[in-house]
């Protein structure tokens, strides 16, 4: 998107105010390019495209925004007159900004995470500065403090009528907002005068949503001896000739179409493709049928080894704490380094607990801590800039269990993981990168940890001992906008309440990290054991502090779950796997999950973040240990494996997955991990295809052809959701800052059949499951990027690099 600076538009011809004593210039003054608004050329958002009758969105929000009505609809002070159709007030010299003002009187309703376009038109007798802001109630916040969504001073007023622009993103929910224009703040009386006020919501209409070619076809490409399937988008219900054509047009293989009938998780009636017969390697091919040509594609044995890279850095450039070194990542990739405690960013190096007023909305109950902690490290979740305990454990678990298979599975090798594999500051310090990338995930989550001997702190209703737990979340008490760098972030970084999840989380990753690091720095093993040990008792001490739902939005999200029994049996298994201690296996023994059947220990739609029984099943299953009834562990990785296989087979866009929930891709890859670790069990490659055939959705054999992944495959998802990566968004952040797409190898959440956000709820209305998608910036419930999610990919690509 090209940028350009736009000084505020000059309005020819209006009337000027005849400030009292002073003389206007006989030059009109034209504001200068650096006190200008950043707005882009054209608007891409949503593919937003003008109506005819309505071209601005919505109505004018502000009512009696050209005073014709006088002063109807807002509250002036000292007062008001109009004067040439603007609404004009003699400003009183030395007195605060905010003691003169004109406001609205009607509020307005600004959406979370929406786009919204001010204008007006000003000048003043003096040369001087608007101040203007959105200020908001909500008394969901229960007096937390929520920042008004518009602020600035960036609104130079000449004595010449002058017409400014402000788009913005509101970062919080404001259904009671009004407008004020502070006026004062001057050392002289000032006359200014505000006309033609009008605040617009985002028009996204009308919205086309591309799905592409009618073949759907995985566009990264397919592997010379893996399956070769694709989907037809067709009506009809007899079959069709396919036609496999090399890049020089000739037709190397061809075939008829198997009809499948309605895909109900797109409402499409479909066929099915398979060329898994043809293995010749080679570029551009293309598949057709009457009247339908797929993008074109490889047929290669090294698809994924660039993804097993890229989907690794990811981590890399959601670091915080840490310089991002362009020499790296080039330079539009380069940051300063987030929240290390210097101003405007207000942690991560002392971050206290929440204040207990806001406790009291998140809890019910006001809980803080006379403690801070130095939390610096680990990666930024998602879209936002919180660090979550829980999401943590995962991710890195996946990480640190991509790296671990090599270590046991025959003919797999760590070199491609090593020394020198990733681009990160640490390619050249004798250790794995892949170990490296998820130590930065697990020094944060180690220094979560409540101190030992801290004093009591009120959980649901009495003061217990709680040192050794460790703290679910940490992240910001409101939420920032879109774009927003780490080190620009200006809120207060908060530590909430311990919960007995993050510490079972803390368990999984030190344990792991303990045996994988012993042969190469066996203090830092030697660290997360004794945290690990720690920690665990705490937990069984404490084994029902459940993180509520009802903390989320006060800048961050919950990550809920009352359910721990399956983060205690990955504990336990993890403690086990490391430590071979009877107490560790005692207690996976007694665990629900130990003789629980298969569907319970992989449930439709795989594991997650909150769901984990799989997770310690697979470990238990791959990593060498003397559990009693480890052939049972292992027989039901394959059980769980041939689940999602059969409903795998009945799936025409070969998915395992039969529903689309938020995060949809990772559970698609989710599943796809069981199936690929049954292979490295059995080396059964009914397996190998399945889990193969597994990926193809994410890379584009979808309803809408879209490769999930930036930058693989033709038509790729660009706009995620994300503070650092909202290029979609630059016009809305005053400077020249630098804001870049995705890099290379970052994942949407994907296909979300009850999509909830401010574009999703313009243009995805009534969608099948697989359509509601929307490549856009704003959309954090179909297009956001998240650890757990990277990680999912980072585990299957990194497993689909050695097929
Ligand atoms: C003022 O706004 C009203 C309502 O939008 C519109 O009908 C009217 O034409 C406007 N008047 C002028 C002078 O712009
Ligand atoms: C106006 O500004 C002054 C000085 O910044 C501040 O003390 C006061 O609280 C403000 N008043 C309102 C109503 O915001
Ligand atoms: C607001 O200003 C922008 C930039 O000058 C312009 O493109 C847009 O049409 C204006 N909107 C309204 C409602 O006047
Ligand atoms: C604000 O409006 C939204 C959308 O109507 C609603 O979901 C939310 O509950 C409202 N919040 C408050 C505090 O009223
Ligand atoms: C609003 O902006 C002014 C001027 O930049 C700044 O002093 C003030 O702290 C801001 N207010 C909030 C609540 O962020
Ligand atoms: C507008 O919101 C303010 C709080 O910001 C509230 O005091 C007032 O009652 C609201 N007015 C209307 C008409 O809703
Ligand atoms: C008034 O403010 C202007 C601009 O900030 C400054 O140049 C001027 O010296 C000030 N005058 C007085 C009397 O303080
Ligand atoms: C497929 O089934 C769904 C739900 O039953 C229906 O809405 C849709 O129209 C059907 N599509 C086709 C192509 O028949
Ligand atoms: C917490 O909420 C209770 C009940 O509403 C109230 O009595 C108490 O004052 C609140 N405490 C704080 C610190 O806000
Ligand atoms: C924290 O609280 C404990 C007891 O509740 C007290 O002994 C200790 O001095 C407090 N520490 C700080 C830093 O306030
Ligand atoms: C399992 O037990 C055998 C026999 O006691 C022992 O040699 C082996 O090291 C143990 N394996 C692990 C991974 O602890
Ligand atoms: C305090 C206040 O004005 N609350 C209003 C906020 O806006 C909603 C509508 O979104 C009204 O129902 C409330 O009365
Ligand atoms: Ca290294
Ligand atoms: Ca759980």
């Amino acid at each position: 998107m090209h940028l350009r600076f736009i000084a505020a538009n000059i309005v020819a011809a209006r009337p000027r105010l005849q400030a009292r004593g002073s003389p206007l210039p006989t030059q009109p003054r034209i504001p200068s390019a650096s006190n200008g608004i950043l707005v882009s050329e054209q608007i891409l958002i949503g593919r937003q495209t003008p109506v005819e009758n309505n071209p601005f969105g919505t109505p004018n929000l502000v009512v009696n925004g050209n005073f014709t009505d006088g002063t109807a609809g807002w509250k002036v002070q000292p007062s008001g007159r109009i004067v040439d159709g603007m609404l004009c007030v003699t400003v009183p010299a030395n007195t605060y900004p905010n003691a003169s003002f004109i406001s609205t009187t009607n509020n307005f309703t600004e959406v979370k995470n929406d786009v919204y376009f001010l204008n007006f038109t000003a000048y003043a007798s003096h040369a001087t500065n608007l101040w203007l802001q959105t200020t908001g109630f909500d008394p969901s916040a229960g007096g937390a403090p929520v920042g008004p969504n518009l602020n600035t001073t960036q609104c130079p007023l000449s004595t010449t009528v002058h017409g400014f622009t402000f788009p913005f993103s509101p970062a919080n929910q404001e259904n009671n907002s009004t407008l004020t224009f502070n006026l004062g703040g001057n050392n002289v009386t000032t006359d200014i005068c505000i006309g033609n006020v009008s605040l617009h919501r985002i028009n996204r209409f009308p919205y086309h949503q591309e799905t592409g070619p009618a073949i759907k076809i995985n566009q990264v490409g397919y592997l010379p001896n893996g399956p070769k399937g694709a989907t037809l988008v067709n009506p009809s219900n007899s079959s069709v000739t396919w036609q496999l054509h090399d890049n020089s047009g000739k037709v190397v293989s061809s075939g008829s179409t198997v009809p499948y009938g309605n895909d109900t998780s797109s409402g499409l009636n479909v066929h099915t493709i398979d060329f898994s017969s043809y293995s010749q390697a080679g570029s551009g091919f293309v598949l057709s049928t009457p009247g339908a040509t797929s993008f074109p594609f490889p047929i290669s044995p090294t698809l994924y080894e660039t993804l097993r890279q890229d989907s690794m850095q990811f981590f890399y450039q959601q670091r915080s704490g840490i310089a991002i070194d362009a020499e790296l990542v080039g330079y539009q990739y380069a940051r300063p380094a987030g929240h290390i405690q210097i101003p405007p960013n207000q942690g991560d190096a002392v971050v206290p607990c929440q204040y207990e007023w806001e406790s009291n909305v998140t809890y019910l109950e006001p809980w803080t801590c006379n403690y801070t902690l130095d939390v610096t490290q680990g990666w930024y979740d998602a879209g936002d800039q919180g660090k979550y305990v829980v999401n943590g454990g995962i991710s890195t678990a996946q990480l640190l269990m991509a790296y671990e298979r090599t270590l046991h599975t025959p003919n797999a090798s760590s070199t491609p993981l090593g020394d020198g594999s990733l681009r990160i500051p640490e390619r050249a310090n004798g250790y794995p990168d892949f170990l490296d990338e998820a130590r930065w995930e697990m020094s944060f989550m180690l220094k979560m940890q409540v101190p030992a001997n801290s004093p009591p702190q009120l959980v649901n209703g009495s003061y217990i001992d709680v040192s050794g737990l460790v703290h679910h979340k940490m992240h910001d008490n409101q939420w920032t906008p879109l774009p927003t760098l780490p080190n620009t972030d200006p809120e207060r970084r908060e530590l909430h309440r311990p919960s007995t999840a993050a510490t079972l989380n803390m368990v999984v990753t030190a344990a792991m990290s303990a045996r994988l690091w012993q042969p190469y720095d066996p203090a830092f093993a030697e660290q997360c054991l004794t945290a690990a040990r720690v920690a665990y008792a705490a937990a069984k001490a404490n084994p029902a502090i459940y993180a509520p739902g009802t903390d989320w939005d006060l800048g961050g999200g919950a990550y809920s779950d009352n359910d721990v029994r399956d983060e205690f049996y990955w504990a336990a298994a993890e403690m086990y796997i490391t430590t071979g201690e009877a107490e560790f296996e005692r207690d996976v023994m007694s665990n629900y999950y130990y003789t629980a059947n298969t569907s319970t220990l992989f449930p439709l739609g795989g594991f997650s973040w909150g769901s984990v029984a799989s997770l310690a099943q697979l470990d238990l299953a791959m990593v060498p240990n003397n559990i009693t009834g480890r052939q049972n562990i292992i027989n039901s990785v394959i059980a769980g494996a041939q689940e999602y296989m059969q409903i795998q087979a009945n799936q025409p866009t070969g998915t395992m997955m039969t529903e689309y929930p938020w995060g949809s891709n990772s559970n698609e890859l989710n599943c796809v991990q069981v199936v690929a670790s049954a292979y490295d069990l059995t080396f059964n490659t009914s397996f190998r295809s399945s889990a193969l055939e597994g990926i193809d959705y994410i890379f584009g054999r979808n309803a809408i052809s879209q490769s999930y992944v930036h930058g693989y495959g033709t038509k790729y998802s660009s706009n995620m959701h994300s503070r650092l990566y909202a290029n979609e968004l630059a016009m809305l952040i005053p400077q020249d800052t630098l804001v870049p797409h995705p890099p290379v190898g970052a994942m949407a959440g994907g296909a979300n059949s009850a999509p909830s956000d401010p574009p999703a709820d313009d243009v995805l209305v009534g969608c099948a499951p697989q359509l509601c998608y929307v490549d856009d910036c704003n959309s954090y419930s179909t297009n956001e990027v998240a650890i757990n999610w990277g990680s999912a990919l980072a585990w299957v690509a990194s497993w689909a690099a050695e097929q």
